[in-house]
C-alpha cells in the first residue's frame, strides 16, 4: 500500500533554508534542527519498515545521472538509473528518436512505455536498504502534462496514460520516501544538453526546457501541480560538478545517518544554496 507523506508546515519552513533565503543566525540554527529532526523522522520511520527510496528529479540535463553515480560506491544502496537505453531499443526500434521526430504520432506510445519501465523499476525488489532512482513514475507524469498543455498529446490520450498512472500508484507498489530536486535554470540545461549532444535531443528548444522547468517548479517548489508523494530537498543544480559534491555530501549524510545532519556541514553549505 502506498504511504503518502505530505509536505506539511514543518517542511515548508525548511524550504526557506533550502532556498537560501537569508537568515539571521538564530533562525538558521532553528532550521538546522528542524531539518535534522524532520529527516531523522522520515528516514528512520521508513527504513525500519522497508527499503528507503530516494528519487532524484530535475529537468533534462540537470545532472541526475551524475548525482546518482556518487552513490555507486555504497554497498548498502541500489542505484537505479533511468532506462533511456530501453527507450532507445524497443524490440529494435528507437522509440525516443521516433518520439522527437514525430511527437504528435508517437508521444502516447512513447509515454506508455516510459511509464511501464518506470513502474517496473519502482516495483523491482532490491535487497539493499537504500534505493536511489533517477526520476520516478511521478515525474513521467510531468512530461505527459506538458504534452497535454502543448497539444502534443490529445486529451483522450492523456486521459488513458493518466488512468494508468493513477492505477499504478494505487496498485503497483510505487513508493518514494524522499525527493531530491536538482533545480536548474533552463539556459544552463540547454547548454549542457547541446554540449552532451544526445542525438535524439537535437531538436529540443530552450522553450521546451523552459516549459519543463516550470512544470517541475509547479510540482516540487510551488506545490500546486499535484500532490507530492514525499518530502522534497531542493538543490541548486546549476553548480559545477565539483561544487555539486558538497550538495551530494549533505544528502548522503542525511540519508545514511538517518537524518542527523552535522552542524558544520549545514553551515558550510548554506551560503551556496539557491
Ligand atoms: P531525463 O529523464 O531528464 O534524463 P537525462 O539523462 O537527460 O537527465 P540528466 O542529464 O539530469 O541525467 O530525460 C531523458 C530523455 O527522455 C529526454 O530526452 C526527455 C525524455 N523523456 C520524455 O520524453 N518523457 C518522460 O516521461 C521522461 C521521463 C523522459
Ligand atoms: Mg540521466
Amino acid at each position: 500500500m502506498l504511504t503518502v507523506y505530505r509536505v506539511g508546515g514543518a517542511f515548508n519552513r525548511n524550504y526557506s533554508f533550502f532556498a537560501g533565503v537569508s537568515q539571521n543566525s538564530q533562525m538558521f540554527s532553528t532550521h538546522k534542527k528542524t531539518i535534522s529532526n524532520f529527516l531523522r523522522n522520515v528516514v528512520s520511520k521508513r527504513s525500519s519498515e522497508r527499503t528507503f527510496t530516494v528519487c532524484v528529479e530535475g529537468n533534462i540535463g540537470s545532472g541526475k545521472t551524475t548525482f546518482l553515480n556518487n552513490f555507486k560506491v555504497y554497498k548498502n544502496t541500489t542505484v537505479i538509473q533511468e532506462p533511456v537505453q530501453l527507450w532507445r531499443n524497443v524490440a529494435g526500434t528507437n522509440l525516443l528518436d521516433l518520439f522527437y521526430k514525430d511527437p504528435g504520432r508517437y508521444a502516447y506510445l512513447f509515454q506508455s512505455y516510459v511509464q511501464l519501465t518506470m513502474v517496473r523499476l519502482h516495483a523491482m525488489h532490491t535487497p539493499q536498504p537504500y534505493k536511489i532512482m533517477e526520476r520516478s513514475a511521478y515525474s513521467a507524469k510531468l512530461f505527459i502534462e506538458n504534452m497535454k498543455r502543448s497539444k502534443t498529446m490529445q486529451d483522450v490520450e492523456f486521459f488513458v496514460v493518466d488512468e494508468w498512472f493513477n492505477w499504478s500508484v494505487q496498485n503497483a507498489g510505487i513508493h518514494t520516501d524522499l525527493i531530491v530536486y536538482l533545480r536548474t535554470s533552463p539556459e544552463v540545461v540547454y547548454k549542457r544538453m547541446r554540449d552532451r549532444a544526445r542525438k535524439e535531443e537535437d531538436c529540443i528548444s530552450l522553450e521546451f526546457l523552459t516549459q519543463l522547468h516550470q512544470i517541475h517548479d509547479e510540482w516540487l517548489l510551488n506545490k500546486n501541480f499535484s500532490s507530492l508523494p514525499a518530502p522534497v530537498i531542493v538543490l541548486n543544480g546549476d553548480k559545477s560538478i565539483e561544487e555539486m559534491m558538497s550538495e551530494f555530501n549533505i544528502c548522503k549524510d542525511s540519508i545514511y545517518s538517518k537524518g542527523s545532519l552535522h552542524e558544520m556541514e549545514i553551515g558550510d553549505a548554506e551560503s551556496q544554496r539557491i
